[in-house]
């Protein structure tokens, strides 16, 4: 019976699951918090710790262990590992690897080697790699809207406006601050591509749906832009693999995987966590709109058309089934709801539950702006939540009113931002680990006023790898019986719009956008 390993790199762990499509069943997963992990250098959830809050880097070595591990541990779940067939993965979209010239040669990878990183330790031209959570590089990104003639320009080509967390940024600033570790980077990769070269122990080419996240690619032509590579590092053509398409078989499992009882499987090219939600969550089809509630939340869409938002908030990446996927990245999500449930010592059942009874929809007015650290929609980069509401509430004590204004705030601003997309939604689907929140899907079910689906399994990322390994394979797997066998949506947690509600929503997001105004300077209700 054939089965297919997904695997996902997100910001603080790495998950890995088993579809069989036979018995249509998730037969195998498996986790590693990277906390979890000796070694690598000490991370804050998988950043490492600086003094500059804009910088937010990771130890590239810290995924690299993490790959070990995670297999290791799947293998001693006691699965038959020999039955998996074909394998794919996902990764934290945007973030970039430095690697020398040797990473070009094949050999690098030993059979009998001690650990992957061992092999990859010598290789590492930059020693930290800038993930999507940096919004260090304003001034790189103004710089590449200045070449290129204005941030539209960028917009035309690339789906995007020249944006902080992307490839493009990052890797100016390091071509600019570090030019001599610059010269010495022969490749550089996204944190997908990487991992996926691991696996087949060759450098391998990027993925075209996570290329879109690079400020890189021109989306009309689906290649590198020469103009967008010339904007932002010198000789950078020369160090960039090749684009490939979704599908793409990129290579066969490396040998050293032989010790997890692989065996010489088809690897099939790695895409970001989000173009791979799209897939896992049987939501590649225009029509239906998926809210991903990981350390960011993501809300996203498939779409036949180029559409880009001329206020710039937002980006157009490329959909792995085909055409586009218009998404919106809230940079707050669970950094927010983790840090209120820290700050009042709230467990996650407290926060989700106790605090949804004891306060009522509309928060007796008061309102927040949830900017517990800097935000990518809309752009705010002073830090700290703006409070409007009766006294008790400023004072920051009351932790049911700050829960629910942190959640209505999070999906007002969803609902407010998103508009662009000129799609009506009908329904939302909601993914990531926040999505167990009945408080949190019934808020967004009422500020969009639509039903709300959640799908038995929430490691939707994952499961789009293994779907899309499965696809490449077997094209007899179609999406459609992909979508068919495994994102069937759990019925009896679905949740309903509650009438009155959706009508106090309807009058408090024109309050909640004024608060916004306020803060940001733009109208932003005017022109999404
Ligand atoms: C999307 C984005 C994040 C990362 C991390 O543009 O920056 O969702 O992919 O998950």
């Amino acid at each position: 019976m054939p089965k297919f390993l997904g695997i996902d790199c997100c910001t603080q762990r790495m998950s890995a699951l088993v579809l069989d499509t036979d018995s249509r069943q998730i037969v195998a997963t498996a986790n590693v918090e990277y906390s979890d992990l000796r070694g690598p250098k000490e991370s804050q959830d998988g950043i490492i710790p600086s003094d500059n809050a804009l910088v937010k880097h990771s130890d590239p070595l810290m995924w690299v262990d993490a790959l070990d591990t995670l297999l290791g541990r799947l293998q001693d779940s006691g699965f038959r590992m020999r039955e998996i067939v074909a394998i794919s993965g996902s990764a934290q979209q945007h973030g970039t690897v430095y690697l020398s010239k040797q990473f070009l040669s094949p050999g690098w990878l030993k059979q009998d080697a001690e650990s992957l990183s061992d092999c990859v330790r010598p290789m590492l031209s930059r020693q930290e790699s800038p993930t999507w959570m940096d919004s260090s590089t304003f001034d790189e990104c103004r710089a590449i809207d200045e070449a290129l003639g204005g941030e539209e320009k960028v917009r035309e080509k690339s789906g995007s406006s020249a944006t902080e967390r992307f490839a493009a940024a990052q890797i100016r600033q390091f071509a600019h601050t570090a030019p001599e570790q610059y010269a010495d980077t022969a490749v550089i990769h996204l944190v997908s591509s990487f991992l996926c070269s691991l696996l087949t122990g060759t450098s391998t080419s990027i993925e075209c749906c996570d290329a879109a996240g690079m400020n890189l690619m021109n989306l009309q032509i689906l290649d590198w832009d020469a103009d967008l590579i010339q904007a932002t590092a010198p000789e950078l053509q020369k160090r960039l693999p090749e684009i490939t398409p979704s599908s793409h078989k990129v290579g066969t499992l490396h040998p050293y995987f032989q010790r997890y009882g692989l065996g010489p499987i088809p690897v099939v090219a790695w895409t970001g966590d989000n173009p791979s939600s799209l897939i896992g969550t049987g939501c590649w089809k225009p029509g239906a709109f998926v809210v991903s509630l990981g350390t960011s939340d993501n809300f996203f869409t498939a779409s036949d058309k180029f559409i880009t938002n001329p206020n710039g908030n937002g980006h157009l990446f490329l959909n792995p089934a085909g055409r586009y996927m218009p998404l919106n990245c809230f940079k707050n999500g669970s950094c927010a709801r983790d840090f209120i449930c820290r700050n009042f010592k709230l467990s996650w059942h407290e926060f989700d539950r106790d605090a949804f009874e004891l306060t009522t929809p509309g928060n007796n007015g008061n309102i927040m702006l949830p900017y517990f650290t800097d935000e990518i929609t809309p752009q705010v980069m002073n830090v700290g939540p703006v409070y409007e509401g009766n006294s008790l509430f400023k004072s920051f004590k009351d932790a049911a009113a700050i829960v629910r204004a942190l959640v209505e705030a999070q999906a007002m601003t969803m609902r407010l931002h998103t508009r662009w997309f000129n799609q009506k939604v009908k329904t939302l689907i909601v993914t990531g680990f926040g999505s167990d929140s009945a408080g949190v899907c019934q808020v967004l079910a009422d500020v969009f006023g639509v039903s709300v689906e959640r799908l038995l399994n929430n490691d939707s990322a994952a499961q789009g790898a293994a779907m899309r390994a499965a696809h490449a394979v077997n094209p007899e797997l179609s999406w459609g019986r992909l979508t068919k066998f495994f994102c069937e949506p759990d019925t009896r947690r679905t949740v309903n719009p509650v009438k009155q509600n959706v009508e106090i929503y309807k009058e408090l997001i024109h309050k909640y956008a004024e608060l916004e105004k306020s803060i940001t300077g733009v109208d932003y209700t005017e022109d999404d």
